[in-house]
């Protein structure tokens, strides 16, 4: 267990560099901790967002598929959180100067439509929801190579760094069997389906209320969710135009500057 003191000072490590594009060393490589340490870590560093006047905008899950898990070599449901400055509007840019090796992945979003403080189970949780939609994601690990532990990536707010929402669809659209193709420059680049996130998005909702309930946060109506991508994430390099198309979901756009 670490001193809150040592908390502290690797968030501000992590969001400076996050904040300078730079890369920094896996926190794993010079000091063990373990996983409340790294969420603690990743509740300071939001501190600091918050403290430039960043808002919540919601949460997001990792590693809900096995193709993420594969990919890097992480095996845990993790989450991390979303701020107001980390969304792009659909159709809009990512200033590829601002991350430092960003890689774009599709998701399944959630909006929530009323308060949940308890954990609810698959057949619950449609009943809070306004709204579903496809999403992108783009991660940038603040560590070297995109490299990390369980624990290092947590602390590194699951390497969260922006995403761009579809738009909303009615909330008893079918998101079970979605087929999700991710295409760069207009080539298929990734193809997936929604079904390779646990089986059913909905089960990474009941997951989040289940783990967010016990920390004791509420999901607030009008908060976000990332149900985890499922399929590898691809680097972006500036110039790329992004589209995901979700069937019966519709299409996510976003352009790399
Ligand atoms: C961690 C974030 C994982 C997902 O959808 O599985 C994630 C990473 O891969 O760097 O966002
Ligand atoms: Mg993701």
């Amino acid at each position: 267990m670490l001193q809150q003191e040592t908390k502290n000072e690797i968030a501000a490590t992590l969001d400076e560099a996050a904040f300078s594009a730079t890369a920094t060393g896996q926190i794993s490589q010079n000091q063990s901790f373990d996983l409340a340490d790294a969420y603690a870590i990743q509740a300071a560093s939001l501190d600091r967002r918050h403290g430039r006047g960043e808002k919540l905008t919601g949460f997001k899950l990792g590693f809900t598929s096995k193709a993420k898990m594969e990919q890097m070599g992480v095996h845990e449901i993790i989450w991390g959180r979303l701020t107001d400055r980390m969304a792009i509007e659909n159709g809009g840019q990512l200033h590829r100067s601002k991350h430092i090796h960003p890689r774009v992945e599709p998701e399944i979003a959630f909006l929530i439509g009323r308060p949940i403080e308890r954990a609810l189970s698959v057949d619950e949780v449609a009943g809070y929801l306004e709204g579903v939609a496809g999403a992108l994601e783009i991660i940038d690990s603040r560590y070297e190579n995109f490299k990390f532990s369980l624990e290092d990536v947590i602390a590194d707010n699951c390497s969260s760094a922006a995403y761009v929402l579809g738009e909303w669809q009615h909330p008893t659209t079918d998101v079970v069997n979605v087929s999700i193709e991710m295409k760069i420059n207009g080539e298929l680049s990734q193809a997936g389906s929604s079904s390779a996130i646990l089986g059913n998005p909905l089960a990474a909702l009941a997951e989040i209320t289940r783990i967010l309930s016990e920390q004791k946060i509420i999901i607030k109506a009008g908060m976000i969710i990332l149900a985890g991508a499922a399929t590898p994430a691809v680097y972006v390099n500036a110039g790329d135009r992004i589209e995901g198309t979700f069937t019966g979901l519709g299409g996510v756009k976003l352009t790399v500057k």
